[in-house]
């Protein structure tokens, strides 16, 4: 019987696009992140990383990957523009947070963001993946170190929640981080709130 629901669930998965909010700091690599998408996935290659500019609006992606389509937005991370996170919390089946793991004079900055975040209802049980972008610097915090400093452990027992090194600037440990993302969007119970908050609009 669950087999049974589990089959259509994932059905149902395969038609409707999944949603995911890239956020973090300023400069952190959201943007060359989603660009880095858009490459590896879709047939129009995204823009080079020294093209991208600061986001002050927000940036989309569509792709498909594992068979899902996705929808990621990109929005600004600098002081006077995370007041906007906050309007796609409640329809975002996964929030991605972006780290700079070479400047670590601004973990301290991050965590403080991400936490704000999280304590917003509108995120509840939302899977968080942290990505340590900038793995490609010398001296970047390894995702171990910043596992410890963003508190992953305390983190997850509210929600699924993973820390994995990334370089948008080349793509390397992207896909991992994708296929974590799908495969915790399909365990996640949040896929149904949301499904039954939009069908009430
Ligand atoms: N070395 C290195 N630099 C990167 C990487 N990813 C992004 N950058 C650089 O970091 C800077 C900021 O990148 P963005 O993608 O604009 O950062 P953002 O998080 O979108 O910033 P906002 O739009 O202001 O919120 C740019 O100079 C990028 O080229 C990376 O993996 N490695
Ligand atoms: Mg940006």
């Amino acid at each position: 019987m669950f087999g049974l629901f589990s089959g259509c669930f994932e059905a149902l998965l395969r038609k409707e696009e999944l949603h995911v909010l890239l956020i973090g700091l300023d400069k952190a690599g959201k943007t060359t992140l989603l660009e880095r998408l858009k490459t590896l996935y879709t047939d129009l290659p995204g823009l080079e990383a020294d093209k991208v500019l600061p986001t002050v609006g927000l940036n989309l992606a569509h792709f498909q990957a594992l068979g899902i389509p996705l929808l990621c937005w990109d929005v600004g991370g600098a002081a006077g523009l995370r007041g906007i996170w906050s309007k796609y919390y409640g329809e975002c089946h996964a929030v991605v947070f972006v780290v700079d793991g070479a400047d670590r004079g601004r973990f301290e900055e991050a965590k403080a963001a991400l936490d704000r975040a999280l304590a917003d209802p509108d995120l509840y049980g939302a899977p968080l993946l942290v990505l340590a972008n900038k793995h490609d610097v010398v001296g970047a915090a390894s995702p171990a170190d910043m596992a410890e400093v963003f508190g992953l452990v305390q983190l997850s027992e509210m929600r699924p929640c993973s820390m994995q090194a990334v370089t948008a600037r080349t793509g390397e440990g992207v896909k991992a981080a994708v296929q974590w993302l799908v495969e915790n969007i399909k365990k996640s119970q949040r896929s149904e709130l949301i499904r039954r908050r939009m069908l009430a609009q």
